[in-house]
């Protein structure tokens, strides 16, 4: 009995020490075809794809924050896409307290961090140096722009400037807005371009050399929770919750650059979903899903989405007769589709 345990022992090791050869990702993100609009609204097809990654974990030395957020990733030939979806009892962003720019860290805000080196766990990180003149520590960026205009919300995508730190300056495609009927909760779609990652060889990088990188993309999310209830700044994060990627980076998360290819972006590429019960069908004034959903769109088929509304029924009166896709979802997730026609 004893030596069955042994060599049990000793298979579990081998298994360990071959598994150990590979990059151990935290995150392998699929390849897609068609871009998401990038403006601050996520009803887009191709991120009812995508598996919403949670970012739970609380930063070690800050008071608990409240807020729960997730995001998604994907990539195509040319660009990385992101999407983080934030919900907050209290949006305190910088534009509430214009005065206090200086420290626009410490209000409400997302930071993203990105380690494109061959090595991740060389202590660096995109701090700022006081110049923030490259080379500050290469391979590394930050970017983490703030909410410092009412007015972009829902206004479309923009190319913030702000607190950037090394390559990605004035490169990334950034909109922002409200979720639905909330003034607290937010949604940020990101547009990076894969040749804007400058590594510590000074090249730039391109899909293949995503997909190469010997230990993966180091990744990181911060999401920055200011109530204004004299608690000041509190945050979660992804993965490094006892240092602040900002100063290092071998916290970080690992993202591999996945082979499998998402469907096709219409609704009509996603019939592998499960299927639903829509009724009635045919309908002319309101469709009913059966189901545990929180939200449902409509996709002509021409790949349009003509619809995207919170809630399990759907008034599609407006809508001119044909077939349509209906797409049901429950926290950000796509879990059935059906066919319906409409009369
Ligand atoms: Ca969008
Ligand atoms: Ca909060
Ligand atoms: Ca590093
Ligand atoms: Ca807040």
């Amino acid at each position: 009995m004893k030596k069955q345990f042994l060599s049990l022992a000793t298979a579990c090791l081998l298994v360990a020490a071959s598994a150990s050869a590979q990059v151990e990702a935290d995150l392998t993100i699929k390849h897609g075809t068609v871009a998401p609009t990038i403006d601050g609204d996520p009803s887009d097809a191709v991120w009812a794809l995508i598996d919403p990654v949670p970012v739970e974990k609380q930063f070690t030395t800050d008071p608990e924050a409240s807020v729960t957020a997730f995001f998604k990733m994907f990539y195509t030939d040319d660009f990385l896409y992101l999407l983080v979806d934030v919900t907050d009892d209290v949006h305190y962003p910088l534009w509430k307290n214009p005065n206090d720019a200086k420290q626009n860290y410490l209000y409400d805000k997302v930071e993203v961090y990105f380690d494109v080196n061959d090595n991740l766990k060389d202590g660096g990180s995109p701090a700022h140096n006081g110049a923030n003149t490259p080379p500050i520590n290469p391979g590394h960026a930050q970017l983490a722009f703030d909410f410092d205009d009412e007015a972009q919300y829902g206004a479309g995508s923009i190319l913030p400037s702000d607190v950037v730190y090394n390559f990605l300056s004035d490169q990334v495609l950034v909109a922002y807005n409200y979720k639905t009927g909330d003034q607290n909760s937010y949604v940020i779609e990101y547009e990076f371009p894969l040749e804007a990652f400058i590594n510590d060889r000074d090249e730039a990088l391109s899909m293949e050399a995503f997909k190469a990188l010997p230990q993966g993309m180091g990744f990181d999310l911060t999401v920055v929770d200011n109530d204004n209830d004299g608690n000041g700044r509190k945050r979660t994060v992804w993965m490094s919750a006892d240092a602040e990627a900002y100063q290092s980076m071998d916290g970080c998360g690992v993202v591999v650059f996945g082979d499998e290819e998402l469907p096709a972006g219409s609704g009509i590429g996603m019939l592998d979903a499960d299927v639903i019960t829509c009724y009635p069908n045919p309908v002319t004034e309101t469709l009913m899903v059966n189901g545990d959903f929180d939200g449902i769109t409509l996709t002509n088929l021409a790949g349009q989405q003509v619809k995207h509304v919170a809630g399990t029924q759907v008034d599609v009166a407006d809508l001119s007769a044909g077939l349509y896709i209906v797409q049901a979802y429950k926290d950000g997730v796509c879990k059935g589709v059906a066919k319906i026609t409409k009369e």
